[in-house]
Formats: structure tokens, C-alpha cells, sequence
């Protein structure tokens, strides 16, 4: 009871000091030719109605006197406009002022993302396998030993390197060869977003090769481990027995039978249902996976064609032999469960056939991977999230298609016209949905982040294949969503930009113990609230700072205990990359 009265009397307080109304912004700043919408957010009805704002210069003067514009309500937000400012310009810091609300500084900057695609890199650094030059030492070396129905079950495999996944310390190819994909395809497309301040194994010091390289070879690496000959295609590294306890990722003591900090289950892709213990998945097939090695390895062998030969070769051999286990067989590889029902539920296989067969035919000009992925591409031209308010955990993933576009590159006319219509409906579903203040359409379901930047990146690639601008507003609002234009006023990249609002408490052992910033890593963003009621496990371990915002259909809390809005994510870290590479100058 005494419990409680101290719960009830802090809630009162921080709900006394939330303003009735705040304007959010884009922290990190806009491009001078971008869209420019602050975002009126009220808790509680204005006595009239706003009618205008004013955009005033650094040095005092008003450059902008404009309506107010009212726009749905969202979330916590019971009434809402849009301050639309795109026409100013000129770089500076401004102030927008609306009514008695908060003033709050913008800039306009032609350099506002420059170096934000290398930010990201630091969370990758930190979340690495083998050696992590954060910790500076080897996290888990004894991996790891095969199970599940497979020939090879019982036997040891060396595959220790690649990236944790999150807070916990499981690996798939899933997400890591996405996340090797999108880092090899931010520096193939926008190469001067990055720089070379580190080397191979992660530590201060140029090795003049670009630091997203670095990364994705990484990547790469233990992507190869984990798919050593053709009968040997494996998917996952670790289970749930993870989550048994609290530790840093070098001093780990999950065990799987074979001792505390000892060797972790790798689980092959079978075609049959996974899962050791009572919950079992629902895998029947190879290619989900399959394509996945393909496309990453396929783009890597070009772009390594000149700097590493030997290693290139490699790739190229290992893309076409897993492109062919995907052929032969169809369906997906989902995550295996361990003792809790929550896995990876990826549901559609196509799209990563498609990107294989995309870039085998850049790779090596063969017509027939060009025919096999605009055949891949017809069978699911849209990401079946999109438009639609819900799906299941990584149901369709990668979150956006990046096949489209990889066959745009290198198509003739009439097919590109066809994968750009693709993205156009995609585009489009979401924005069907996005009539609110914040001009957001995507659902709210676990990782809503994952789903804003790829939303935003599909938007950018539609916008490059075609130069139709239709949606350029809704890709900025889902930028902008990102790094603070949203209900919260919060920034969803740690450290981004360093003296922003962000996550000072994210669900993290690492963050937590070792009192460190994750600098560079995305969250899981805001879930609707029958979301983070239902999952197991979740309590706040602190009043809520943002309570007053939490009270509308979805939430976001920073604190240690939530990891269904506030933990990082490896995967959707990665896929931001491309995203603030092209926004880059
Ligand atoms: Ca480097
Ligand atoms: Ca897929």
C-alpha cells in the first residue's frame, strides 16, 4: 500500500508539471530543400483555437508568420496542428513560436545528417561477437555446437563473430545479413557518408578502408561461418535460454547444457517446425535464409572485387551456392523459440529470393537471374505490412523490399516502370493511413521503428527511381518521427544528436552496469498499449517522466524495464543506415 501512495503521488506530480501543449521538432535538424513541419501536440483543449505561428531568426528578426493548421488528433494529443515552415531556407538556427506554448530552436543545416550514418556504427561496434573492441576482448568464443535434426547435429562449428541481436545475446542470419546487406548498400550509394577513423576489428585508428565496410565485413565473416558448405546452411546462434540471466555479453553465463559461458546452440534452417522445448515454429522451407546469405554475399563480391580478390572469389562462390539451396527450397526459416513463445515469425520468402536473383544478375549480367526476380517480385510486389494495422513478430521482414530497387539498377525500361509502381502501392497503403497531425500510417506493433525507417527509405528509393515527390512529405514526416516530431518529443538513436532528448535508460545490461551511452543504436520505438500490456515480463523500474504522453493508443517509455519499446535493436540500427547515408551531404 505505502507502495502504491508513492506511485499515485509521483504520477500526480509529473502530471502537475506537463505543459497543457508542446511544439516537436526534428532534433537533428532539416535539409534546406526538405519539407519543414513542427508539430503542435496538445494535452488539453486550447481556451481558442491557434491560429498562427512565427518563425524568428537567430539574430531576432521574424522571417515567418503563418496559420496554424489543425490537423487529427493523435495519441495523446487531443488536439494538434501543423506548423508548415518548408519555406524557409536559408541555414541558421530559428525559433518557432506558436500561441503560449513553448518556444523550441530548429536549424537548417545542408550538413544536418553529415556523419549521422557513422553515428550508427558505434551501437555496431558495441553489439559485436568475437572480438568487440568495446569490451576489449573475445565475447563468446566457444560458439558453437549443432542441434535440431541435422546430420551435423552434435558437432562443434566454429562460428564465433557476427552481432548480438539486441539486449540479449541471440544471433541469426535473418537479421544480420539484412543488416551486412544495407550497410554494403549505404556505402555502394552514398560512399562519402562515411568515414575510415577505425579499423577491421572496431578500434580507433584509419586502416583506409571506409568504416562501414569494416562493419559489414564483419558481417560477412561470420555470415560465411555460418553457411561453410552447401548442406550446412545455419540460421541462428543461441535461444531464449539466454534471457536466463542479467550478464555482459564476455562475461555471459547462459547455459545450454554444456556449461555456464560455454558453447551456444547453432540451429540449422530444416523445412520443419523448430523449437527444442514445448513451442515450435513454423519453418518450412530454406529460402528465406538462403536468399538472405545470397544477396549479401553477391553485393559484397562486387564491391570487394578490387580490394580483397581472394575474399571476393569467395563470395561469389558461397552467393550462388545459397541462391541454388533456395531454389530448391521454397518457404521460410523462421527463429527457433526456446522456453518463451516469442521467435522471429517471417512469413514471406519471395521478397529475399527476389534481392538474390537482383543482385546475382549486377553481379554477373546472367539474363536469367534478371527474369527469376521479376518473377520473385510479381508474387509479392507489396511488403504485406503496409496498409495493414497489424502483423505478427518480424512477420515480413526485411521491412522494406530493397529487390525492387536492386532490380531497377539494372533493368530496362518497362521493368523498372513495373517495381517503381510496386513501391508506389506500398507507399501509398501506408499513407491511406496517415491523416493524423503526425502523418504517420505505419502500425504500432513491437519494433514500429524498423517499420518508420524502412517506410521512409522505400519512400526515398521511389522518390530517386522516379523523381515523383508525391510522398516526400510523409518520408520526411517519418524522418522527422524518428528523431523527435513525435508525441514524446524523443529522439529513437541513442546520442542522436548528442545534445538531444534521447533514451538515458534503455534496456540494456551494457547500458545499465557498465554505465556506458549506446551511442548510434536505435530503439524498438512506441507499441500500442494492448502491446505492452500483454507481454511478459515488462515493469517500469521508475516513475514514468513521460506519463502525461502515455495516455492515448500507443506507448513509449524510457526505462531499464521496458524492452518492448525501449530496448536497442541491431537489425533496425543497420537498416537506418542507408536511410541517413542518402541524407547525407
Ligand atoms: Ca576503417
Ligand atoms: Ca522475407
Amino acid at each position: 500500500m505505502p507502495m502504491l501512495m508513492i506511485s499515485v503521488m509521483a504520477a500526480l506530480q509529473i502530471a502537475a508539471a506537463a505543459p497543457p501543449a508542446v511544439i516537436r521538432v526534428n532534433q537533428l535538424g532539416y535539409l534546406p530543400d526538405a519539407p519543414k513541419v513542427a508539430v503542435v501536440c496538445a494535452l488539453q483543449k486550447f481556451a481558442a483555437p491557434l491560429k498562427t505561428f512565427v518563425v524568428t531568426a537567430s539574430g531576432g528578426k521574424n522571417v515567418l508568420q503563418r496559420p496554424a493548421s489543425a490537423a487529427k488528433p493523435f495519441g495523446p494529443c487531443i488536439e494538434a496542428y501543423r506548423l508548415d515552415f518548408s519555406s524557409v531556407r536559408a541555414e541558421g538556427e530559428y525559433t518557432i513560436a506558436a500561441g503560449d506554448v513553448a518556444p523550441v530552436s530548429v536549424r537548417i543545416r545542408r550538413n544536418a545528417y553529415a556523419g549521422a550514418a557513422d553515428t550508427l556504427l558505434y551501437y555496431m561496434r558495441e553489439q559485436r561477437s568475437g572480438y568487440n573492441p568495446i569490451f576489449k576482448t573475445v565475447v563468446h568464443l566457444y560458439d558453437g555446437i549443432v542441434v535440431d535434426s541435422s546430420p551435423h547435429a552434435g558437432k562443434f562449428v566454429p562460428v564465433t563473430g557476427g552481432w548480438a541481436d539486441a539486449s540479449d545475446y541471440l544471433q541469426y542470419v535473418m537479421t544480420s545479413a539484412n543488416a551486412t546487406y544495407v550497410m554494403l548498400m549505404a556505402y555502394r550509394d552514398h560512399p562519402k557518408a562515411f568515414a575510415d577513423v577505425f579499423d577491421r576489428r572496431g578500434l580507433p585508428g584509419a586502416n583506409g578502408v571506409a568504416d562501414v565496410l569494416d562493419e559489414a565485413r564483419h558481417g560477412l565473416t561470420w555470415l560465411l561461418r555460418m553457411f561453410p558448405s552447401d548442406d550446412q546452411l545455419y540460421n541462428q546462434l543461441g535461444d531464449d535460454r539466454d534471457h536466463a540471466y542479467w550478464d555482459l555479453p564476455h562475461t555471459d553465463s547462459s547455459n545450454y547444457g554444456w556449461g555456464h559461458g560455454k558453447e551456444r546452440p547453432i540451429y540449422p534452417c530444416t523445412g520443419k517446425p523448430q523449437g527444442l522445448f514445448k513451442n515450435k515454429n513454423r519453418s518450412d522451407g530454406l529460402a528465406s535464409t538462403a536468399g538472405k546469405y545470397a544477396s549479401a554475399f553477391a553485393l559484397a563480391a562486387s564491391l570487394f572485387r578490387d580490394r580483397d580478390p581472394s575474399f571476393a572469389a569467395r563470395l561469389r562462390e558461397r552467393a550462388v551456392a545459397a541462391f541454388e539451396v533456395g531454389k530448391r527450397n521454397p518457404g521460410v526459416c523462421q527463429g527457433a523459440p526456446g522456453t518463451a513463445p516469442y521467435f522471429y515469425e517471417e512469413d514471406n520468402w519471395v521478397d529475399d529470393m527476389e534481392l538474390a536473383a537482383a543482385e546475382l544478375y549486377a553481379l554477373t549480367r546472367e539474363q536469367r537471374y534478371l527474369r527469376e526476380a521479376m518473377a520473385y517480385a510479381a508474387r509479392e510486389p507489396v511488403t504485406p505490412w503496409m496498409g495493414a494495422d497489424t502483423a505478427r513478430h518480424y512477420q515480413w521482414f526485411p521491412w522494406h523490399n530493397n529487390g525492387h530497387y536492386a532490380i531497377w539498377r539494372n533493368a530496362g525500361t518497362a521493368d523498372r516502370a513495373k517495381v517503381a509502381e510496386y513501391y508506389r502501392k506500398g507507399l501509398a497503403s501506408v499513407v491511406g493511413r496517415a491523416d493524423n497531425a503526425f502523418r504517420i500510417g505505419v502500425p504500432f506493433i513491437w519494433c514500429s521503428n524498423n517499420l518508420m525507417a524502412s517506410f521512409a527509405t522505400q519512400a526515398y528509393l521511389y522518390r530517386r527511381m522516379t523523381g515523383d515527390d508525391q510522398f516526400r512529405e510523409y518520408e520526411q514526416a517519418a524522418l522527422d518521427w524518428l528523431f523527435g516530431t513525435n508525441p514524446w518529443g524523443v529522439s529513437m538513436v541513442i546520442g542522436l544528436p548528442h545534445n538531444g532528448v534521447f533514451s538515458r535508460d534503455p534496456h540494456s545490461v551494457v547500458s545499465k552496469v557498465m554505465k556506458i551511452e549506446l551511442t548510434g543504436a536505435l530503439l524498438d520505438g512506441p507499441v500500442y498499449t494492448s502491446i505492452y500490456k500483454n507481454l511478459r515480463g515488462i515493469s517500469l523500474h521508475e516513475p514514468d517522466e513521460y506519463a502525461p504522453f502515455n495516455t492515448g493508443f500507443i506507448v513509449y517509455h524510457d526505462d531499464v524495464g521496458d524492452y518492448s519499446t525501449n530496448e536497442p535493436i541491431m537489425d533496425g540500427t543497420a537498416n537506418l543506415s542507408y536511410l541517413l547515408a542518402a541524407m547525407s551531404r
